[in-house]
């Protein structure tokens, strides 16, 4: 129920003034002033939700659920199908938000509502196929089945680095599989948000198919971690996604733990790239500085980390030093400039605390200054940072939300695998080599631990066909392709007997 206030910039038409969720009653919480990180302007400004305004909005996503689970899962496919017509329609205006909102490259935002326009058409594709099993069973005429039923009203809590993407991943899913979605923004970035839900609560009052007018399928919550902390303790809510920081993740794990629901997790990571000595160096160098300094370093997949067999590695470092120097850094909306700001001054002051402690522990810096000039004014632009130091050094195990690459060397294959796999999280993994025992050996068992472990491509950019997610302090979880959708709903297993007999299982006779 948070009303835009006030809203800068052309939105073409995206009317922001949106009533989210079903209550009517205007969000009573603290004023959330939204500055962009372009040239911090203030762009919008609206009050927030409170904790004591959750029930409200879980009673009408509950409310919702009881008729959507009902819907044939063809037809809820039909529902993500034209949100997705509907994305493709708004592209430019959506990528325009997020690159206001969060401060993108205009190609990097189109790109992110590329992934929202793709994961929609998957989910479609999906809405046909959410099959289970049919299971041999040990009795004559019995037969054992898997279903998959929808789960309920879920929490999907997003990060501002990827807003729209993010809750596509998590939402799209969600609807084919029968669920409905509140939806809890950063609040960095909750104009995207209110823009993605005015689309969908378009497609809900134009869906000619089934009457769903009025049902609260998808809501949006704007507020602060008491926000949060409602969703993940309600016990009507039975899983809650959720990406951010692994501090982020730890709370809302044992929030939902605490009731015994569901929690799907994406958090930090700490992602490497082993270059190889047979590794094609230009192609690597393009990887390295695609994954290390798009979207400022401010991806859970951003690359932190380069480990460099010693053959290569000064080769390796006088071309990315090069290629760093003269970086287009600016107004993120202007083509041609590859790396904007960083999200805010919080997050400009960690980077340069993680470059201080870098050099106390013998790091050699390179770069990571603020750019102030040919940048807008009151923006926290920087020059990404090269910093060649040991792999022992602390700094290294932390993950640092912003353009800071770490380099390393290494002798031996296994000494490089043990530094990549060497720290607490585990999202995302690359090596660069022409070797296949090399590339196999990196993917097989013995190699990376991460969820992610490609081979002659960067850490960043996913696409979404895949199970998205990491191990460790990445949380575990699992979003976007592959069987993701097993989350979002029940499984049960049935088992019929069309026989005149009782037989037990395990062959237990019980003579009643
Ligand atoms: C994130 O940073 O939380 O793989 C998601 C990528 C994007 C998604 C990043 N497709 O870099």
């Amino acid at each position: 129920m948070n009303m835009v206030t006030k809203a800068r910039f052309g939105l073409s038409g995206i009317q922001l003034a949106v009533h989210v969720g079903t209550g009517s009653q205007k969000a009573g919480g603290a004023l959330l002033e939204i500055h962009s990180p372009i040239d911090g302007e203030l762009v919008a400004a609206m009050n927030m939700a409170q904790a004591k305004d959750v029930p409200a909005v879980i009673d009408a996503a509950k409310y919702a659920f009881r008729s959507w689970r009902l819907v044939p899962a063809p037809v809820r496919g039909e529902f993500v199908r034209r949100i997705g017509e509907k994305a493709r329609v708004r592209k430019a205006d959506l990528a325009e938000i997020l690159s206001n909102e969060v401060g993108k490259t205009t190609q990097e935002a189109l790109g992110e509502i590329q992934e929202f326009i793709d994961v929609c058409d998957f989910a479609v594709g999906l809405s046909r196929q959410l099959h289970g099993l049919t299971i041999a069973s040990e009795r004559p005429a019995h037969r054992m089945m898997e279903q998959w039923h929808p789960l309920g009203a879920i929490g999907v809590i997003t990060a501002f680095n990827f807003p729209v993407a993010v809750w596509a991943w998590n939402a799209m899913l969600a609807f084919v599989c029968g669920d409905t979605v509140i939806w809890k923004p950063s609040e960095k970035a909750p104009l995207c948000a209110l823009a993605c839900q005015k689309l969908v609560n378009d497609v809900i009052a134009e869906f000619d198919v089934v009457n769903i007018k009025g049902l609260a399928l998808s809501s949006v919550i704007v507020g602060m971690a008491d926000v949060g902390e409602a969703l993940c303790s309600s016990p009507e809510v039975p899983l809650v996604s959720a990406t951010g920081s692994t501090g982020m993740g730890i709370a809302v794990a044992q929030t939902v733990a605490k009731r015994l629901g569901r929690s799907l997790l994406e958090l930090g990571g700490n992602n490497a790239m082993i270059v190889a000595p047979t590794a094609d160096l230009e192609m690597a160098m393009r990887a390295i500085v695609f994954a290390a300094v798009g979207t400022a370093g401010q991806r859970c997949t951003t690359l932190r980390r380069l480990i460099v067999h010693r053959s290569q590695h000064d080769a390796l470092v006088e071309k990315l030093k090069k290629v760093y120097s003269n970086l287009p850094v600016g107004d993120p909306r202007v083509p041609g400039n590859l790396v904007g700001p960083l999200i805010d001054k919080a997050a400009f002051d960690s980077m340069q605390d993680a470059l201080t402690q870098a050099k106390a522990e013998g790091g050699k810096v390179f770069a990571g200054e603020r750019v102030e000039k040919g940048v807008p004014a009151k923006g926290y632009y920087v020059r990404p940072a090269l910093v060649e130091i040991s792999a022992k050094a602390k700094i290294v195990q932390h993950e640092t939300f912003a353009p800071i690459l770490y380099v390393m060397t290494y002798d031996t294959l296994d000494e490089a695998i043990d530094m990549q796999n060497g720290v607490p999280q585990g999202l995302s993994s690359a090596i660069f080599t022409s070797d296949v025992r090399e590339a196999e050996l990196f993917m097989s068992p013995a190699g990376s631990d991460c969820g992610i472990a490609n081979v002659n491509i960067g850490t960043s950019g996913a696409e979404i066909g895949g199970a998205f997610g990491g191990e460790k302090q990445t949380g575990g979880g699992r979003e976007s392709g592959s069987d993701a959708w097993k989350n979002y709903m029940r499984r049960t297993t049935n088992t019929i007997n069309y026989s005149q007999e009782l037989p037990l299982a395990q062959g237990v006779q019980f003579n009643v």
